[in-house]
């Protein structure tokens, strides 16, 4: 059923556990989601980028906030599972307002660049007009760690659990994303992948919010391999460590934000059938065991995650 991000965060986070957050572009994504949740009996959120909106609508943003909706809408009302629309890093106003007016469950919005008076000043003012319509609103506070950062520049950028208690009071915002040490993308450590827990473990401390972690993805190295073993080349590739997510979900986060695994995932399969099957050429025999191969990856994640059976 079409569902309340905030109620499906809030039970998360009273009961312990972690709801998968999943970025799609397209229907062979969303039915993967949605048909690996409903397999699960799990919550789910699904979440599309300013980018998503934009390609959805082939250029038209709003016009892809509303395909998103109605597609999401469809299929969460095909299912028994609890199923809720997000943006995920909505960071222009006007993507905020088509995803208010789409109907979305929950937005994102993201001035985690901006000084943070100026990231308070807006998220209150979406918090604002979002809640009125019964739509729950994310922020986020701290930068996500580049491959390239050191540690000193890394320590500047994290989020300061002092900051994140006045933030939440001030805002009244609903969920927080605190920069503890990820990524976004394929590569998120060049040595040891080292999270921040105890920033963690203030933050929830300090907000007793839901918390969500970016760059959450695993980067699973047979999907690595088997791209590159088909023409990718993501030599390399390095994601968060079962035991660091474990850990962090221990420690409060109940929302994890996952894309990149996903899109390995599709186009490793996609590149098998292209290079094992020359003559094929009906999309449909293309795109197909992508979606089935997503379904498999994300009934793992939601299990790993402790939502499995949760709905
Ligand atoms: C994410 C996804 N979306 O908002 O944070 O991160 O690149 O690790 O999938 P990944
Ligand atoms: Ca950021
Ligand atoms: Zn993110």
């Amino acid at each position: 059923m079409y569902a309340s991000t905030k109620d499906i965060l809030e039970k998360a986070n009273r009961e312990g556990y972690a709801v998968g957050a999943f970025n799609f572009n397209n229907m062979e994504f969303l039915e993967a989601i949605i048909e690996a949740a409903e397999a699960e009996k799990a919550p789910v959120i699904v979440a599309t980028s300013e980018g998503a909106m934009k390609y959805l609508g082939n250029g038209n943003p709003f016009r892809g906030a509303k395909l998103a909706y109605a597609m999401v809408k469809l299929l969460a009302d095909s299912v028994s599972v609890p199923v809720a629309l997000h943006l995920d890093h909505g960071k222009h106003m006007e993507f905020i307002l088509y995803a208010l007016s789409a109907g979305y469950s929950s937005v994102m919005i993201d001035l985690s660049a901006e000084p943070f008076e100026k990231n308070l000043e807006g998220t209150k003012k979406v918090v604002e007009l979002a809640h009125p319509l019964g739509i729950s609103v994310e922020a986020e506070l701290g930068k996500l760690a580049g491959i390239e950062d050191n540690v000193s520049s890394r320590e500047s950028v994290l989020v300061d659990p002092d900051e994140a208690k006045i933030f939440v009071e001030k805002t009244g915002v609903d969920f927080l994303a605190p920069a503890i040490g990820t990524s976004h993308g394929a590569f998120k450590f060049k040595g040891e992948a080292k999270l921040d827990y105890e920033r963690l473990k203030k933050v929830k401390e300090y907000t007793k919010l839901p918390l969500v972690l970016h760059g959450a993805s695993m980067v699973p190295q047979e999907k690595v391999e088997l791209a590159n073993k088909y023409g990718a080349e993501i030599k390399g590739a390095k994601g968060v460590p079962a035991d660091a997510l474990k850990k962090a979900i221990e420690l409060g986060i109940n929302k994890v934000n996952v894309d990149t695994d996903l899109r390995i995932t599709f186009t490793a399969e996609i590149r098998k059938v292209l290079s094992e099957k020359k003559s094929e050429i009906d999309p449909r025999k293309i795109l197909g065991p992508g979606r089935d191969a997503l379904v498999e990856v994300i009934r793992d994640r939601i299990k790993f995650l402790g939502s499995s059976g949760k709905a």
